[in-house]
């Protein structure tokens, strides 16, 4: 099934009905028309959803200013791409604006649609494409931010991940073939021990084990989160040698999804539904199937045997001599003018790459010894720190009601606001995982967090105020699990109370005397545009 209605004959969403008439990718030939008639006068299903077969997504909280989400295999880009991006940022003045997302990729803010086909014209001059990141396509796909330069990396995924990201996308071109899938997906695959994509939060991950002496990947299936259903994915009973065998599996998993993935109710339409109506013996039979030839049973064990490390601070590579810092972003925000200062840095010090990580930030790699030192001293890590303080240092938000219309809270300036007055009242032993997601689509993850706020609606003094569940137990590295809601309904005014009283309870947290501090700085304290 190529860019057309499923063979099935289920009863279709109005969402599959709209994918039946004209397929999301073919808006890229509609571009130059739309950007010459402006955004006003497109087509409603175009506009509000096909346009996001291409990463470009209208935003009713503010309209004409579009989000255009990008693709960054792996997490890594050369400063030339980041430029390229910061450059289109930059147009757009007090509008324009960048987020480091959880998954390892970036969103550009305040895109106007006639600059649409110059700046794709520009993506394409260095390698940049957004196409297929948004609606029912496959969403970036994520690997160790420290690929390749990790002393203790079992398989550097940098290569495996951006075949499959070709596969998937025609190159960047866009492919018929994976545009038509009931739902979104997540890839990840994880080569190191510390499993720092969260693999068990995707439909497919790939994580390093040994089968018989050699080294290869085990495959799980099926995990993700949804407003209605949260899931860790499971073993498929499948592990494959870390080449072209992980692509092959990919492209089959993909097409028994694509061609027998459930279409009626799109709230049952994750791979996960699809492995429960078959179980997983019929499901590993059709992708066995599909893949045309045998795929070997998993190895016994994985290797992810680590905790998860947040990459911040100054770390040595395996090359010796060389770095890489990991910079704190304070919930994944970026000006136009930090991206330009980040390329500059990165071309500087390091060799021109950059690496962004699924907690939302930036790792520059490469920077010999010798360089440390004047590095250290940039004025950029007064504002991105390499010792923020323990609250700070691990935040993580989604989006939130700035630019998303489906979020019941703000996000992104409450986490910082409140995490930094945390930080000044409270010292603690070990840094604590915050994460804050705006509405139960949980894009913020707040099941893998020592803490997770989940953005709802609560009733206070009769009136209906911003407020949060509460989430606690996730575990995240080896054996992760998914944390549970333990609170409901707390009004956002009392998370201080809330907050500190869970924090001295459960994670050590003492309050500060007078004079008292924690050896680091929050970093230059400034509010996120
Ligand atoms: Fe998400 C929808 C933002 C990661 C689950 N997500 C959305 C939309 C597109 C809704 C919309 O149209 O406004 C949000 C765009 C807001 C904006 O303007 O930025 C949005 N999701 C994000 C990002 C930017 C959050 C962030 O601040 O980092 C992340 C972008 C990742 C990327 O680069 O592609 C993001 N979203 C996630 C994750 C986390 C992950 O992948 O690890 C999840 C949970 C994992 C999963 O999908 O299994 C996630 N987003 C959702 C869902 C619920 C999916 C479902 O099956 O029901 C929706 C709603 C939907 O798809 O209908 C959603
Ligand atoms: Fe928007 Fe909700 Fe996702 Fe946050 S969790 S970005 S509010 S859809």
């Amino acid at each position: 099934m190529v860019g057309t209605a499923p063979k099935s004959a289920q009863k279709l969403n109005k969402f599959e009905k709209f994918k039946a008439e004209k397929d999301g990718l073919a808006v890229k030939a509609d571009l130059d028309r739309f950007a010459a008639m402006g955004w006003e006068a497109v087509d409603e299903t175009d506009l509000n959803q096909r346009l996001k077969w291409l990463g470009i997504f209208f935003r009713p909280v503010t309209p004409g200013k579009f989000m255009l989400r990008m693709r960054v295999p792996n997490g890594i880009l050369s400063s030339q791409k980041m430029r390229v991006l910061a450059e289109v940022v930059k147009r757009y003045g007090e509008d324009g604006s960048a987020d480091i997302t959880t998954r390892q990729n970036l969103q550009l803010r305040g895109i106007h649609l006639e600059d649409i086909p110059d700046i794709f014209r520009r993506f394409e001059a260095v390698g940049l494409t957004s196409v297929q990141s948004g609606m029912d396509n496959v969403r970036n796909i994520t690997g160790s931010p420290v690929a390749g330069i990790d002393a203790h990396e079992l398989i550097d995924t940098r290569g495996l991940i951006r075949l499959v990201q070709d596969m998937i996308t025609g190159n960047g071109q866009g492919n018929a073939a994976f545009t038509n899938l009931p739902r979104k997906f997540n890839i990840a695959i994880e080569g190191g021990r510390d499993n720092s994509v969260h693999a068990e939060i995707n439909d497919v991950a790939f994580v390093p084990a040994y089968r018989e002496g050699q080294l290869g990947f085990n495959v799980l299936v099926g995990g993700f989160f949804s407003a209605r259903r949260c899931e860790a994915a499971i073993p498929l009973d499948g592990w494959v040698p870390p080449d072209e065998t992980v692509v092959a599996l990919c492209r089959a998993i993909l097409e028994v999804y694509r061609d027998h993935g459930l279409r009626a109710n799109r709230q049952k339409a994750r791979l996960m539904w699809l492995i429960d109506e078959w179980g997983l013996d019929r499901f590993r039979q059709a992708v066995v199937a599909a893949l045309g030839r045998d795929l070997l049973t998993a190895a016994p064990k994985d290797e992810l045997d680590w905790d998860k490390r947040d990459h911040i601070g100054v770390h040595p590579q395996k090359q010796q001599g060389l770095n890489f810092v990991g910079l704190h972003v304070p919930v994944g925000r970026l000006t136009a003018g930090q991206m330009l200062d980040l390329a500059r840095l990165a071309e500087v010090y390091g060799d021109g790459e950059l690496r962004l990580t699924v907690e939302q930030n930036v790792i520059i790699p490469h920077i010999p010894d010798s360089r440390l030192g004047a590095f250290l001293q940039e004025p950029l890590l007064q504002t991105f720190s390499i010792q923020p303080s323990a609250l700070t240092r691990s935040l993580v938000s989604c989006t939130g009601a700035q630019f998303c219309n489906f979020a019941l809270v703000e996000t992104k300036q409450r986490a910082i606001a409140l995490a930094r007055q945390l930080d000044t009242q409270l010292t603690l032993p070990q840094a604590v995982r915050i994460h804050w997601t705006g509405c139960p689509n949980s894009c913020g993850q707040p099941q893998v967090a020592d803490i997770g706020l989940m953005g709802t609606k609560v009733r206070k003094e009769g009136k209906a105020v911003e407020g949060v569940d509460i989430y606690m137990g996730g575990k995240v590295g080896k054996e992760a699990q998914l944390g549970t809601c333990v609170q409901k309904g707390v009004a956002c005014d009392d998370l201080p109370k809330v907050l500190t009283d869970l924090l001295i309870a459960h994670f050590g947290a003492q309050p500060r005397s007078l004079g008292d501090h924690n050896g680091h700085g929050p970093g230059t304290v400034t509010a996120i545009p």
